[in-house]
C-alpha cells in the first residue's frame, strides 16, 4: 500500500516538476526601468539553474541601442557568463547614448527548456560611462546575422503595431456605424 501512495504522489509531481518553466526574477538593469548609468555588466537572473555543457554556447545574451524604435544597433559584450541561475555579460567600455536600449536572451534551464525573450531600459543621460579613462566606443552597428533579418523585439513591435492599429481601426469603423 506504502508503495501505491509512493507512486500516486511521484505521478502527481511529474506535471508539477515538467511546468517548471525557468522566468525572469531580475535584472540589472531592471526590465523596463532606466538607469543614470550604463552597467558594466548585464545581469539576468532565472527562476532556474542554467543549462552548461562544456565547450558549447548553450546561453547566450545580447544588448542593443535602440537608435530608431526600427533599428538596433548591436553593443558589444564580452565575458559571457552563467553562475548557477545569473547568466550576465561585461558591456564593453565607453559613452553610451541616451535613449532606449535592448536586452535579449535565449537560454536552456537545467531542466532542459528552452527560453527566449527580451526586454527594453532607458539610459538617462547623456555620454553616460561607467569606465572614463576610455575615450569613446560607441555602439557599432551590426547586421545581426543576416541582412534583411528583423530581430525579434523589433518584429514583435511591429507585430504589436500592426495589431493596436488594427484595433482602432476595426473600433473606430464600428463606432460611425
Ligand atoms: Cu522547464
Amino acid at each position: 500500500m506504502r508503495k501505491i501512495i509512493l507512486v500516486v504522489i511521484a505521478l502527481l509531481l511529474v506535471p508539477v516538476y515538467a511546468n517548471a518553466h525557468a522566468n525572469v526574477v531580475s535584472s540589472i538593469p531592471t526590465a523596463g526601468g532606466s538607469t543614470s548609468f550604463m552597467p558594466d555588466r548585464i545581469q539576468i537572473t532565472f527562476t532556474e539553474n542554467l543549462l552548461q555543457l562544456e565547450g558549447k554556447k548553450v546561453n547566450s545574451i545580447a544588448l542593443s541601442y535602440m537608435k530608431h524604435s526600427d533599428l538596433g544597433l548591436a553593443v558589444p559584450l564580452t565575458d559571457v557568463k552563467v553562475e548557477g541561475s545569473t547568466l550576465s555579460a561585461e558591456v564593453s567600455a565607453g559613452q553610451y547614448e541616451t535613449g532606449n536600449y535592448n536586452v535579449s536572451y535565449s537560454i536552456v534551464s537545467a531542466d532542459g527548456h528552452k527560453l527566449d525573450g527580451s526586454f527594453l531600459f532607458t539610459l538617462k543621460s547623456f555620454g553616460s560611462t561607467f569606465q572614463s579613462a576610455t575615450p569613446s566606443a560607441t555602439p557599432v552597428p551590426t547586421n545581426g546575422g543576416g541582412d534583411g533579418v528583423l530581430p525579434l523585439p523589433i518584429v514583435g513591435a511591429i507585430a504589436i503595431a500592426v495589431i493596436v492599429g488594427l484595433f482602432v481601426a476595426f473600433s473606430r469603423r464600428n463606432r460611425s456605424k
